[in-house]
């Protein structure tokens, strides 16, 4: 069975817990990248975490997991979710299970938050629970794909 789960960030998440903390929190994105290799080792998965500002190294990384017959996609594609037609098309073409991740709740914000094109290609979406959606949505994906607790 396909045992990795890419966890991919899109731009400026590496600046998460350095400003904005009222919006984004206090955690960093080396804490995020922690929590999605704990929780993916709690299901026997392994946690490939990406992050790049750039919209076609995002979908390179797509491109690679579908290469790699990874087994599930966690996307945060910060404020690309809301204007990327070409990630969302790479999604669609590799079909792999894919959780959208959002760290606050996009639809208590601007109106221009409020539609993704990643929602459309993902079996799921998360936002507003801070860091901790990267959690649930490791957690929901390893239901979906049928990966069960690890002693
Ligand atoms: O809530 C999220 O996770 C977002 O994807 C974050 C994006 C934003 O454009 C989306 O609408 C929602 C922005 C990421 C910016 O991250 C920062 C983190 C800390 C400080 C400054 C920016």
């Amino acid at each position: 069975m396909a045992r990795t789960v890419y966890v991919l960030n899109g731009p400026n998440l590496n600046l998460l817990g350095t400003r904005e903390p009222e919006t984004y929190g206090h955690a960093r994105l080396a804490d995020v990248e922690r929590l999605c290799t704990e929780t993916a080792a709690h299901y026997g998965l392994e946690a490939d975490c990406r992050q790049s500002n750039s919209e076609g190294e995002l979908i390179d990384f797509i491109h690679e997991a579908h290469n790699k017959q990874a087994a599930g996609i966690v996307l945060n594609a910060g404020g690309y979710s809301h204007t990327s037609i070409a990630l969302h098309d790479a999604l669609t073409a590799v079909k792999i299970p894919t959780v959208e991740v959002h760290v606050s709740n996009i639809y208590a914000r601007e109106d221009f938050r409020h539609h993704s094109f990643i929602a459309r290609a993902a079996f799921a979406t998360l936002c507003g629970f801070g860091i901790d959606g990267y959690r649930l949505a490791i957690s929901g994906l390893a239901a979906k794909i049928g990966a069960t607790a690890k002693a």
